[in-house]
């Protein structure tokens, strides 16, 4: 059926008389790919909402709405983080502005480029204390964004709203952030003549392929030169990940990565030796210390606190070369002898084409790891406790958990691992069969993603969603905890209502467990971190998800995961999980001691 088939007479008249400000805004999404946009409805958003419904019926970016606004910026962020695209996410004028920041602010930590659009009353009725009211006069909406924004702007005349969009789009993506526009409800409902883009923002945004060629002549040399590199990854080397392994592999280097960056390399790759930072690896830790490396090549790695262990000298000096698209990324690294600045693709095509006649010294592995995926999964590394990560004990483990997702679920699941001790256990415990080696890939096809700087509870929970609609199909596993749940478990109706196969995985254990052992590893009073016992599949049920309660690895063994993946809609599994295990979290405690 056409759209226009599928419109009233009336409709179709007027959707062809009806061109306002946000037709206009929705084209420009629409030249860029985007085909969502997260947000809540309202009162002063309507006009708004009204050209995402004409949009819809064009077949053009639509609206998903969440059940909260924050929950709205994490689907954006998931969106984001797995299309390369413009997340953008939308909320009405007062609490919705407000109910959005703390999901907007953590894409700001994780340079994400997101488009943030909150409504305004309209202009006539600022400085009078209107309903919900958000000018400068009252709440300044556009004053609360710009202090974790690249950009936010009220749009105070309609004729500033093609320039103020564009420069916010330009800017999420040249400033890798959030980039916020308040729009006036008059302003956005005003005719526009043919609600057609004056700009070609594809065009615009064009990344050059530029790279300091100097440098790279340096770079060169160093890898020609280094004996025993190790490659230290992270998150931002997505783009190039193929090109950096086929690298790695011609020149023999082994291979770490930041948490960040767990999702890009396979935990079987013969060169992988673990994870730093907290909760990470101790083979990881000591290939960096090991005094036979010469180099160190860091690249792509936002240099967290959680990713350095609290930027431990031990591990950062002279040995280092820095390689970034991300120029701040440079900041953590003063230590390093080689900055080399550009866009990472080209840096290593122009490093691989300098190779070309090496040997590769892993050829044969990579073939036979490629050919057999599942015959060698053997790991270059130990984990803190190998007892319990098979222990049959029930309740089940945590560690025993996270060893057995991997082996019920896909190869090609995404794992998104929530804020708490969730993320602590995925980063150290949890090992995706993943198939990739080197050469080409889908560069945002990371399969694991946590969010730890800024780290908002129920962030998994949202960007799932997001993180499903981006990559429609494919197996999804979001691993959270009981407190987030509570705190966000209603954006699983979304995942319902869009029918998105996202397995919410609960570690119920009723308690806020990371407050639990970091008070028991600081000394702290043991104090506000208990739950109620709450029968998470119940809740799931409620809403209308499936449902299973699990407590030991023989439940989770015989779950029927072919069909929770075909399954048109989400599922929870309700894991009730021995929640005195601690967690591997010691790094981040003695952090929290040191600064009291
Ligand atoms: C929005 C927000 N509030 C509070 C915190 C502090 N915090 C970090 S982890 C945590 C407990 C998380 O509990 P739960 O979701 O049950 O996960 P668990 O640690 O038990 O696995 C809290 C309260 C936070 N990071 N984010």
């Amino acid at each position: 059926m056409s759209v226009q088939q599928g419109l009233s007479p009336g409709a179709v008249g007027s959707e062809m008389l009806t061109k306002e400000y946000g037709d206009l805004l929705l084209a420009y999404l629409a030249q860029l790919d985007v085909e969502y946009v997260f947000g809540i409805p309202g009162g002063a958003i309507e006009p708004f909402y009204n050209a995402l419904a004409r949009s819809e019926r064009r077949g053009g970016p639509r609206a998903i709405v969440a059940r909260h606004e924050t929950g709205a910026a994490f689907m954006a962020d998931g969106y984001s983080r797995n299309t390369g695209k413009l997340g953008v996410c939308c909320a009405t004028t007062g609490p919705g502005a407000t109910n959005l920041i703390t999901g907007v602010a953590a894409t700001s930590e994780y340079d994400i480029p997101l488009l943030v659009i909150t409504a305004q009353t309209p202009l006539s009725s600022f400085g009078i204390g209107a309903v919900q009211e958000s000018s400068c006069t009252a709440i300044n909406t556009v004053a609360l964004f710009q202090q974790f924004c690249r950009y936010s702007t009220l749009v105070s005349h309609p004729d500033q709203f093609e320039r103020k969009l564009i420069t916010a789009i330009m800017t999420a993506f040249s400033e890798r952030g959030p980039a916020h526009i308040s729009i006036p409800m008059d302003v956005m409902a005003q005719s526009h003549t043919s609600g057609k883009p004056q700009f070609d923002l594809p065009a615009l945004l064009n990344k050059p392929s530029l790279l300091d060629s100097a440098a790279v002549a340096q770079l060169i040399t160093e890898v020609d030169q280094c004996r025993n590199p190790v490659f230290l990854i992270g998150d931002e080397a997505a783009e190039a990940i193929g090109l950096i392994l086929t690298v790695a592999m011609q020149i023999d280097a082994q291979i770490v990565v930041t948490p960040q960056g767990k999702g890009l390399v396979s935990p079987y790759h013969p060169l992988f030796h673990g994870v730093i930072g907290i909760a990470g690896h101790r083979d990881a830790r000591e290939l960096l210390t090991d005094s036979p490396v010469d180099r160190v090549f860091v690249i792509g790695a936002h240099l967290g606190q959680w990713a350095t262990s609290g930027w431990d000298l031990q591990l950062f000096n002279k040995r280092i070369i820095h390689i970034e698209e991300n120029e701040a990324n440079f900041a953590k690294t003063p230590m390093a002898s080689l900055h080399v600045r550009g866009r990472l693709e080209t840096i290593f095509e122009t490093v691989l084409s300098k190779l070309e006649n090496r040997p590769r010294a892993h050829e044969n592995v990579a073939q036979h790891n490629v050919d057999n995926p599942l015959l060698n999964h053997k790991r270059s590394f130990r984990l803190d406790d190998e007892a319990g990560f098979i222990s049959a004990a029930v309740p089940i483990k945590p560690q025993r958990l996270m060893r057995e997702l991997p082996n019920i679920f896909p190869a090609h699941t995404h794992y998104l691992a929530d804020v708490g001790n969730s993320f602590a256990w995925a980063i150290h415990y949890l090992h995706p069969y993943d198939r990739r080696i080197s050469g080409r890939r889908d560069a945002r096809g990371g399969l694991f993603r946590a969010t730890l700087d800024f780290a908002p509870m129920g962030w998994a929970i949202g960007a799932a969603v997001g993180t499903a609609l981006a990559h429609r199909g494919e197996p999804i596993v979001c691993i959270t905890g009981d407190g987030s749940m509570l705190m966000s478990g209603q954006e699983i109706t979304v995942a319902i209502e869009e029918r998105l196969p996202v397995v919410f995985v609960v570690l119920n254990d009723s308690a806020y467990g990371m407050v639990k052992h970091g008070q028991r590893l600081t000394g702290a009073e043991p104090i506000a971190f208990k739950l109620p016992k709450v029968d998470f599949a119940a809740f799931a049920k409620a809403m209308g998800a499936q449902a299973y309660v699990i407590k030991s690895a023989d439940d989770l063994l015989a779950l029927d995961s072919r069909a929770i993946c075909m399954h048109p809609g989400p599922t929870l599994l309700d894991v009730r999980i021995d929640g005195e295990e601690t967690p591997p979290i010691g790094g981040r405690t003695d952090i929290l001691k040191s600064s009291t």
